[in-house]
């Protein structure tokens, strides 16, 4: 019925200019978890960087929350062909959290309550690029989806996003974590389609 038929909505969202290629929108937010969802309380969660001097720096639950705040509008996009446009986060960048950590290292590896392990180079953890957020949408962040706070790497494929992030591990050289090791690609550049290694 009417002009607009459903084929043509349909082509105007797969060519929206947001979407990286082989991606569709969906307005939903899937879940996606390799195995059960860690309960973190938040008076037993504490984020952490250790370099490669085996420096430790730590920040408890309100420590964290006691840094400057950030809002980040911004797409994400699931190598298993979803992308959500225009999510709405709050969090603290990765360039607050690694103000007085000295490192030599490029790489890092994210390490999650729960066990799971996800490879990310510092670069594109700085510049205002990447986020540990704890709020999605004016909400505490839900525990499926991560919460009480996960990694935002939107840049990159969402897997990078560690849900339940624990810490940071500063790496000398790259090195796969859970989906890398299991045929997912070192780096997951979505408009390069860096889906698999
Ligand atoms: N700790 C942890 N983080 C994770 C995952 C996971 O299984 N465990 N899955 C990754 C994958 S493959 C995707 S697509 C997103 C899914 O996030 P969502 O469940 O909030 O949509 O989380 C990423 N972060
Ligand atoms: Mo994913």
């Amino acid at each position: 019925m009417g002009i607009i038929s459903s084929g043509f909505l349909g082509r105007r969202r797969t060519e929206d200019p947001r979407l990286p290629p082989g991606q569709y929108q969906t307005d939903g937010f899937p879940v996606l978890s390799a195995g059960p969802t860690p309960r973190v309380p938040k008076d037993q969660w504490a984020f952490t960087i250790t370099t490669e001097k085996g420096v430790v720096h730590r920040w408890s639950w309100d420590e964290f929350m006691a840094l400057p705040q950030d809002d980040v509008a911004t797409d994400i996009h699931c190598v298993t062909s979803w992308s959500k446009l225009g999510t709405s986060w709050r969090g603290v960048t990765l360039d607050t959290l690694f103000q007085g950590v000295q490192t030599d290292c490029e790489y890092t590896m994210a390490h999650s309550f729960g066990g799971y392990t996800t490879n990310v180079p510092l670069a594109d953890l700085l510049g205002g690029k990447a986020w540990v957020a704890h709020t999605f949408d004016g909400s505490d962040l839900a525990p499926e989806h991560g919460g009480p706070a996960r990694l935002l790497v939107p840049h990159l494929y969402f897997w990078k996003s560690a849900k339940w992030v624990s810490g940071l591990e500063m790496m000398r050289r790259d090195s796969p974590g859970f989906w890398e090791q299991n045929g997912y690609h070192m780096y997951g550049d979505p408009w390069l389609e860096e889906r698999y290694g």
